[in-house]
């Protein structure tokens, strides 16, 4: 079967903002589409996605972050390499190199790459009557992550209601994803039933559908979030524990950790023994971010001091670059990866850096933006790649509950296990 057309063009995503739609259409009359998310706490170091601002693309709306010269780049350089082309993920990835070969992907804009590669993904499993899930792992029984699920949003995501970004839950204890979920769900509605009987203003939704409140330090977050689970009636710790996303790199001046809503300043030592302290003295098994993106030596420190079974987890360390997760792993930087495919720029380099981590006993978890859309390909990446874990943001908005339904609906369809990376 063979590429019979590709077009982009820009849709909105979750927050409003523009995005970058590819379409792959084969010589069987089918059409396959894919959206790209965007973030807001993004890293140095990630691949670049092509904004208009400056451009001459620039429109006087969307606040010059419309997409149309990534479309462009769609349209009249990445359309005419493949057309006619048989369909096959590895080969879109590789033409979309040879026309970019930057690292970053910004000559063509790594939104617009990502774009194209998925459509390209997902058109591929077409033509193998596949799933997505199913392309990436054909035999055997799939993999259902486990979810790591925000409560509270803070950070970048909610005003800075609460210095670091996210307080998630990990159902660690649950026999199913669909039992997982509806855990999840019970210790949402609960922190916003609490929350609102104490007198918080909790009316403000993150961009990931979390519940903003803002306490001004992060072990009063947890308290509470912990108080919460409680009250569900479930089992802290052996059936749902802790994770957070500190995005560390927010409020790191090169220098100290400023947390503005305590009004404490901590240099590097300081921040490090904080963090220890803190995954010490609650039920919390994954840490995301504790330092900075370049902070190479708090990162390196911490993993010699830090609870033996902790998860700790590089986001905007490692920015889903193989380089930067090969340094880390020479390093012993962290054990554990966030894997984000727009951070990369292309399916088949995202799959190697997961590949890779794995190959050194890293976790991997395979995570959504703050700005999403209503595609669930993310849910077959996470299932097919035998991630073991799927960050996605709340359970409220359909850009999030896309991916847990598919996810419902993989583990209702096909043959699947349900893993626990944490046993
Ligand atoms: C993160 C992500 C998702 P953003 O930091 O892990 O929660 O946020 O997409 O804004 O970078
Ligand atoms: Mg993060």
């Amino acid at each position: 079967m063979k590429v019979s057309r590709v077009f982009g063009y820009q849709v909105l995503d979750s927050r409003g903002r523009p995005t970058v739609a590819a379409s792959v259409s084969l010589t069987d009359g089918s059409t396959h589409t894919a959206r790209v998310p965007s973030g807001a706490s993004t890293g140095a170091h990630e691949a670049k996605e092509i904004r208009d601002a400056g451009g001459k693309f620039a429109e006087k709306f969307y606040s010059g972050l419309s997409v149309q010269q990534a479309v462009t780049n769609i349209n009249e350089v990445i359309a005419p390499a493949l057309i006619e082309e048989q369909i096959d993920l590895e080969s879109i990835d590789n033409q979309i190199v040879e026309l970019d070969p930057t690292e970053d992907h910004s000559r063509l804009g790594a939104n617009a790459t990502l774009a194209v590669s998925l459509a390209g993904a997902i058109a591929a499993a077409h033509s193998q009557n596949r799933s997505l899930a199913r392309f990436f792992s054909p035999e055997g029984p799939l993999t259902i992550p486990m979810p790591m699920v925000n409560i509270l949003s803070g950070g970048a995501h909610a005003n800075r209601t609460l210095d670091i970004q996210d307080v998630l839950i990990v159902p660690t204890g649950a026999a199913s994803f669909t039992q997982a979920l509806s855990w999840i769900v019970a210790v949402r509605e609960m922190a916003a039933k609490l929350g609102k009987e104490s007198g918080y203003i909790t009316n403000l939704i993150a961009d990931e559908g979390g519940i903003a409140i803002a306490f001004d330090s992060a072990e009063k977050a947890c308290d509470f979030v912990v108080n919460a689970i409680e009250k569900t009636g479930l089992k802290v710790g052996n059936e749902v524990s802790l994770a957070l996303d500190i995005a560390s790199t927010q409020f790191f001046d090169g220098k100290n950790y400023n947390l503005a809503n305590l009004n404490k300043s901590y240099s590097q030592s300081e921040f490090i023994h904080y963090i220890n302290n803190l995954v010490s003295s609650q039920p919390i098994i994954s840490i995301e971010d504790p330092f900075a993106e370049d902070d190479w030596s708090s990162w390196q420190e911490f993993m010699n001091i830090a609870p033996k079974n902790l998860q700790i987890l590089g986001d905007d360390l490692l920015t889903t670059n193989l380089n930067r997760l090969n340094r880390a792993i020479a390093e012993k930087s962290a054990n554990s990866i966030l894997i984000k495919a727009n951070q990369n720029g292309l399916v088949s380099a995202t799959l190697n850096v997961l590949k890779q981590a794995r190959a050194n006993n890293f976790n991997t978890v395979v995570s959504a933006r703050s700005g999403e859309n209503e595609d669930s390909w993310l849910a077959d990446l996470a299932t097919g790649w035998n991630a073991g874990q799927i960050k996605v943001g709340s359970t409220h908005g359909s850009e999030r509950n896309s991916k847990w339904n598919r996810l419902l609906e993989l583990e209702v369809i096909e043959n699947t296990r349900f893993i626990n990376p944490f046993n």
